[in-house]
């Protein structure tokens, strides 16, 4: 007969697997030791990180808060009402589901609820800043349905309203969505809305890199004209990694539950829904309005530092936490240019520009954003000098080429280094 030994329940991570804990240590440093720029990251509280790895792990909780499949659900219905309570109150919005286990499942499930396979619907595109669960084709959003995206004006890069309207009266969409990953801009959700009104559509927002903003009231929200609104809780909101889905509408709210369970997934991640929750209750805090603004606050000074170096960013630059940097005047591309800021301490993403003649694995441009230093404590003279570092990597880049950019790396990484050190994060175990 087994008989698991006290050590099992004992044992800490690690002496129980050091491979395991040495990985997770050397994460810790390099995040510690490192400014995170990739727009969509961020870093919770000690409190979300230790709901987030809670006892409710072990829980199985199908069904929703008084109506589970299995016994025993008593703190799990107690944590997921606190979840839907908070959000519900954030976003000022009736009907919340917080048991998506991704924004991209989020997605899919609004798409179940309200779409029938080869059905038609308007995005942006994704080359222009939208995402890929609005319709690339080897998505099941694009797989399954038949998108039909909308872009930028040229001259703003910013939505081109009058063509996506002329697009929703030509090919009668059934859903319009708005919002997407690499958009800096404010929509202008009150005409979508009003477009997909005029066309009969429902009216998606995919909110989940400006949700924190809209949290924190710097932010114009799209809840009173979207039908249905979809978000990640851990890009700018900064709570735990999933998925969330909001809705006014009563009649929604009733599919999307169905179609997230049992439509979509089996048993939510309940203590990522009890970290969620967590989180949430940290949005409704008044400090969470004080690191909004300094997430804006921050966006622009990185938008007016590139800009002032003579870097363009597409729009011209930003009125949240990203900006879009358009290397193609740079003779570098964004590939490149985000591993030589890698190694100097400054961790961002390559990115795809409007109309970029290089393929997404080597792009153009490259995503910067703010969340997460914004959430260290750092200000916007702090950002000032992220940029002055990210303008020598780029110049050396440009200068030397990749092979020979070693030396300037090394010394913007040393001043990294230094500026992180001012900034610490959680406590080592
Ligand atoms: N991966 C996210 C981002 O970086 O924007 C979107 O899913």
């Amino acid at each position: 007969m087994y008989e698991p030994s006290r050590g099992f329940f004992e044992t800490r991570l690690s002496d129980s697997d050091p491979e395991i804990s040495l990985a997770l240590e050397r994460e810790l440093t390099r995040q510690s030791d490192g400014v995170e720029l990739i727009a969509s990251e961020n870093i919770v509280s000690r409190a979300v990180l230790e709901a987030a790895s809670c006892v409710l792990t072990n829980k199985y909780a199908e069904g929703y808060p008084g109506r589970r499949y299995y016994c025993g659900c008593v703190h799990a219905d107690d944590v997921e009402r606190l979840a839907l309570e908070r959000v519900t109150r954030i976003f000022e919005c009736p009907f919340a589901n917080v048991q998506p286990h991704s924004g991209a499942q989020a997605n899919q499930a609004v798409f179940f609820a309200l779409l029938q396979p080869g059905d038609t619907y308007l995005s942006l595109a994704l080359d222009e800043g939208g995402h890929l669960s609005h319709g690339l084709p080897v998505n099941i959003s694009g797989r399954w349905f038949n998108p039909v995206h909308y872009g930028l004006d040229k001259q703003t890069e910013q939505i081109d309203y009058d063509s996506l309207e002329s697009l929703a009266r030509e090919h009668k969409p059934k859903l319009i969505i708005a919002g997407g990953s690499a958009y800096p801009r404010t929509i202008d959700f009150e005409r979508i809305g009003r477009i997909a009104e005029g066309c009969g559509a429902y009216f998606m927002v995919d909110m989940a890199h400006i949700a924190g903003l809209v949290a924190g009231k710097v932010h114009p929200t799209p809840l009173p004209y979207a039908d249905v609104v979809t978000s990640t809780t851990h890009k700018t909101l900064r709570s735990a990694r999933g998925g969330l889905i909001l809705t006014r509408d009563s009649a929604i709210g009733k599919k999307i539950n169905s179609s997230v369970f049992p439509g979509l997934q089996g048993g939510p991640l309940m203590h990522l829904i009890a970290a969620k929750a967590v989180g949430f209750g940290e949005a409704l805090r008044d400090d969470f309005k004080s690191y909004a603004q300094g997430v804006i606050s921050n966006g622009q000074t990185l938008a007016d530092s590139l800009m002032a170096a003579g870097y363009r960013l597409v729009s011209a630059g930003t009125d949240t936490h990203l900006v879009l940097v358009d290397l193609s005047d740079k003779g570098i591309n964004g590939g490149d240019s985000a591993e030589s800021l890698d190694r100097a301490g400054i961790a961002c993403n390559k990115n795809t520009i409007p109309n970029d003649p290089l393929p997404p694995t080597v792009t153009s441009g490259i995503r910067l954003g703010v969340p997460a230093v914004t959430t260290r404590g750092m200000g916007t003279d702090d950002v000032r000098f992220i940029g002055e570092q990210i303008v020598k990597v780029l110049g050396g880049l440009a200068a030397n080429g990749v092979e020979g950019n070693v030396e300037v790396e090394r010394e913007v990484r040393a001043e990294i280094v230094d500026l992180c050190a001012r900034y610490p994060l959680y406590p080592r175990p």
